[in-house]
């Protein structure tokens, strides 16, 4: 009988909750034990139905005392008078279930112990039809569980610094003792400054504030338990854990480690990478560089070049092109450092920028589905497109690696689409649309290069230009409904097989 069963169930937790069965442990009294008494006492009908009135038969100082429709205001006038009361609700099914009352002190916040589900509050049920009340006879109203905040908690050079606020509604006057426990540490203060606006919401006395440094004489992770003591008759039994988490408490005393620290040549130059980690949080991390021979700089993190966090791993370039950059070797570092300034460095060898290559070869790449074409000089973009599922076109065009007409990259997000251009201006109106600026992509060859053409394709949403070193291709297209826009940039002469 699953109906029988709820409000067998709840009635069991009342009749412990308001003190007529004299425990508040549930191998002692239990829904079964209760269950076996009502059956005892021939509280259930022949269609096993329970017969509210025969319930004060098993139990005496449990006194039926009727049904009503379901009244917010009305439930909490009654249960402040001291009544137990059961929820009749509506499930899902359409089928019937009965929850306990635990705190109707505020009509507007029904709370309720669900045997079934893991609803706390009675309007979580969308319909609610009625009330079944009872009178426990020995007058002992329930005893309510603290209701306590940690607004803020941090860590301190000692241990743990706390903000926040606790009453019982018991004893709305009376300040609550609030104990840490922190390892096999265990502190126990009593919130008592003022907290007028605490006061004012809940209609309590006006001393139920904290706001506290704790010495907690510990270092490092700990699991800390925060626990507001309950005042009244159900005792620790109620007591309510207000904060339970693993914080970092006390000082900072350990560099953050940084682990692979390393730096390979990538396309345009040098790449650093790294894992950091710290305890307390990593501030920053910093690629340093020096030339060969002189010394270090005395503030790595304000000349170093940050590395940004992608997918676990710090990570940034010094590239070639990089107009301020020297041809020399260069010494390289990495340097992290954590919110109290500890810092640790691996040193990450000789990079060599002697050797610049004077140009570099242009991949270009074709995505069936979108039709886009897209360009880059970068191994690393090539392989990871071709990853994707994009059609290697191998090369397009062999590029300097610098030159006074950068070509310019734009993104969309919305479309996925590339464009890219040597115009200012027609960057700029981009990204006035919301391109997103993706830099320098390249650099165009002088005027005696290779010609690389444009061509519109009125009718595509995205790819909608494309761009080629091979005259016959950019007739071709022409031919098939694609407008011819000119020459786009150069590349080098060598860009002719
Ligand atoms: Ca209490
Ligand atoms: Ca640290």
């Amino acid at each position: 009988m699953h109906q029988a069963g709820c409000l067998v169930t709840s009635i069991s937790m009342l009749l412990r909750h308001y003190d007529v069965i004299k425990t508040d442990n549930v191998e002692e009294f239990n829904p079964w034990i209760c269950n076996e008494k009502l059956k005892a006492a021939g509280a259930f009908t022949t269609g096993a139905r329970l017969t509210f009135e025969k319930v004060s038969k098993a139990f005496p100082d449990f006194v039926y005392a009727g049904y009503e429709p379901y009244n917010p205001q009305r439930v909490s006038d009654l249960y402040n008078q001291g009544h137990a009361l059961v929820g009749f609700v509506q499930t899902n099914s359409a089928t019937g279930h009965y929850v306990a009352i635990s705190d109707a002190t505020d009509p507007n916040n029904i709370e309720i112990y669900d045997p079934d589900s893991d609803y706390t509050r009675l309007d979580q049920w969308g319909r609610v039809f009625g009330i079944v009340i009872f009178r426990p006879a020995n007058g002992v109203k329930p005893d309510r569980a603290p209701k306590s905040v940690v607004e803020a908690i941090k860590a301190t050079d000692e241990g743990i610094a706390l903000h926040g606020w606790s009453f019982d509604p018991d004893a709305p006057d009376q300040p609550l003792s609030i104990t840490v426990e922190a390892g096999n540490v265990k502190k126990t203060f009593t919130a008592s400054t003022s907290r007028p606006d605490i006061a004012e919401k809940f209609k309590t006395g006006q001393s139920h504030g904290f706001d506290i440094s704790l010495d907690l004489d510990l270092s490092g992770k700990q699991h800390i338990k925060i626990t507001a003591a309950n005042t009244g008759w159900q005792g620790q039994h109620f007591d309510t854990v207000i904060y339970e988490d693993d914080l970092m408490v006390g000082k900072d005393e350990k560099a953050p480690s940084i682990m692979g620290g390393s730096r390979t040549a990538s396309d345009f130059g040098t790449r650093f990478m790294a894992r950091v980690d710290d305890d307390f949080g990593v501030q920053d991390v910093k690629a340093v560089v020096w030339k060969e021979g002189e010394k270090e700089p005395a503030d790595p993190f304000a000349s170093g070049k940050s590395m940004y966090l992608d997918n676990g791993v710090y990570t940034c370039e010094f590239s070639f092109r990089d107009p301020q950059f020297e041809r020399v070797k260069w010494n390289t570092a990495i340097y992290a450092r954590d919110e109290a300034g500890n810092v640790s460095k691996v040193n990450t060898g000789i990079a060599d920028f002697t050797q610049i290559p004077q140009e570099m070869v242009m991949y270009r790449l074709y995505n069936l589905d979108s039709g886009e074409h897209f360009y880059t000089a970068s191994q690393d973009e090539r392989q990871a497109l071709i990853g994707l599922g994009w059609k290697d076109e191998e090369t397009a065009w062999i590029s300097p690696i610098h030159s006074d007409t950068p070509v310019y990259r734009l993104y969309n997000l919305n479309s996925g689409d590339h464009h890219y251009t040597t115009n200012k201006e027609e960057r700029d109106q981009l990204i006035a649309l919301g391109w997103k600026d993706e830099e320098v992509g390249w650099y165009s060859a002088s005027e005696d290069g290779v010609p690389v053409y444009r061509q519109f394709n009125p009718n595509a949403q995205s790819g909608s230009h494309n761009f080629t070193v091979l005259a016959e291709e950019n007739d071709i297209l022409q031919e098939s409904g694609w407008i011819q826009e000119g020459i786009a940039w150069y590349g080098l002469n060598s860009s002719k097989k």
